[in-house]
């Protein structure tokens, strides 16, 4: 079974102003959807792999031959990031999103950061440094929350880590609308942090 593009759960410009409809069409349609194509190709003599879902897939890449393992790593690490991406934004100014954060995770931020300003420094910091290509996630390592980042699409699932949330910071992701400036990127994108979700997977994360 080849994956498929799950379906943007919002319209393309529900994130404006933070993030633009263009960009989001982009992103979602094409970069993703690429992922998807090269994902399918390297496995299409690999059914025993393609029948994993695509988390599974990268839970264990020493599975995967090596002849196509990087194609894998890349592409696969591309949908199943980009996949949970969507999903943990939505349209600001609407209950749960932005703002503060709720729940369980608003608890476990003040426990482990003291305030969420404090947490959104050290995520933004972290993000911003990240060289090149990459992502700023935040797991959960020995009941701790942490920020770590991974370059390309590696996906924290290959270090045995569950990504609660994480932004893209690719340029594909930002720059139509913010050209250089990632540190203003990451910092519009907590008007678009989807809380409930978050709090969702932070309930898999805690196991
Ligand atoms: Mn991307």
């Amino acid at each position: 079974m080849a994956y498929e593009l799950p379906p943007l759960p919002y319209d393309y410009a529900a994130l404006e102003p933070y993030i633009d409809a263009e960009t989001m069409r982009l992103h979602h349609d094409k970069h993703h959807q690429a992922y998807i194509n090269n994902v399918n190709a390297a496995l299409a003599n690999h059914p025993h792999l393609a029948a994993l879902s695509v988390d599974d897939l990268l839970r264990d890449l020493n599975k995967v031959p090596e002849d196509i393992r990087t194609t894998v790593r890349n592409n696969a690490g591309g949908h199943s990031n980009h996949s949970g991406f969507w999903k943990w934004m939505g349209p600001p100014n609407t209950p749960s999103i932005g703002r503060e954060p709720t729940g369980a995770i608003a608890n476990q931020i003040a426990t482990d950061f003291g305030d969420f300003e404090s947490f959104k420094k050290t995520f933004n910091d972290a993000a911003a440094k990240q060289f090149g290509s990459g992502w700023g996630w935040v797991v959960l390592i020995d009941g701790k929350l942490k920020v770590v980042t991974t370059p390309n699409q590696d996906s924290p699932l290959s270090q045995g880590l569950f990504p609660i949330f994480g932004n893209d910071v690719w340029e594909h992701a930002y720059y139509l609308k913010y050209q250089n400036r990632r540190p203003e990127y990451l910092a519009a994108w907590w008007n678009v942090v989807n809380w409930d979700e978050v709090n969702r997977r932070f309930a898999t994360a805690k196991g």
